[in-house]
């Protein structure tokens, strides 16, 4: 199997090179990395530059400019994932804030059988670990939620972080442009028959930089996306 790592950057200069750098070096990867693909978005910073810079000095890393009217992680990851060469496709926050040594242990458990394997704070072994204590109990009742409406299986449906099978990019369609595209690819790949795990990791407060989420807009996104569970829309 080989991986297709994608990043989602929008003004994150000074995380990117110190995350490239952690990604090809993390041991447990080993042979599998195939692919990095930094997605940057109308950034204001040296985001791109320090991208195309990281591009030419590996020849796995890879950039996409996005350009036009519309930016957000949705779209970037969405971008990315049509790019993609990998079998597998992993989900990775530029600003440091998932911890890399859970990568490896999410692919084994997709070479192990499941489709969609989630990055989870919330099960047991797992930690919220630096995420504020009101952001926890928000992301973490809203699987609650999730789980007692849908019969999830997993226990951390808002974490990014993830690795799934490239396939299910190419057969659930996505519709969000925002941060919502976590939830919206766990609900629909669940609907869809997708098989989900998840393994446990810890949380980081970003290392440098800006916050982009708005907490109680995203909520109510979040929120509307569970009528997943009374209508199709799409896969
Ligand atoms: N390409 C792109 N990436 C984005 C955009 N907005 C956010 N991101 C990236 O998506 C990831 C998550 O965004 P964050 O701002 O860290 O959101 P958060 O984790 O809820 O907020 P923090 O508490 O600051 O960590 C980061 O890698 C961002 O650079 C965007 O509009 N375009
Ligand atoms: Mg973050």
């Amino acid at each position: 199997m080989t991986l297709s790592v994608i990043i989602p950057a929008h003004n994150e200069a000074e995380n990117l090179r110190p995350l490239l750098e952690a990604l090809v070096r993390e041991d447990g990867l080993a042979g599998r990395l195939h692919e990095i693909i930094v997605v940057d978005d109308h950034s204001a910073d040296a985001t791109a530059a320090v991208a195309e810079e990281c591009a030419g000095q590996d020849a796995r890393v890879r950039v996409i400019r996005r350009t036009g009217s519309e930016r957000g992680m949705g779209f970037a990851l969405r971008d990315g994932m049509q790019a993609a060469t990998g079998t597998l496709i992993a989900w990775v926050m530029a600003d440091r804030s998932d911890h890399l040594p859970t990568l490896a242990a999410m692919v084994d458990r997709i070479e192990g059988g499941d489709d969609l394997v989630f990055a989870s704070r919330y099960m047991p072994g797992g930690s919220r670990g630096e995420l504020e204590p009101l952001k926890a109990s928000l992301s973490a009742g809203y699987t609650v939620i999730a789980r007692w409406l849908f019969g999830l299986p997993v226990h951390d449906i808002t974490n990014a972080y993830r690795v799934f099978r490239s396939e299910l990019a190419r057969t659930i369609a996505l519709t969000r442009g925002d941060f919502a595209i976590s939830p919206e690819l766990a609900l629909k790949a669940h609907r869809s028959g997708f098989r989900l795990g998840e393994v446990p990791t810890t949380y980081y407060r970003r290392q440098a930089g800006q916050a982009k989420f708005k907490m109680l807009r995203m909520m109510a996104v979040y929120t509307w996306l569970l009528r997943y569970r009374f209508i199709r829309t799409g896969r």
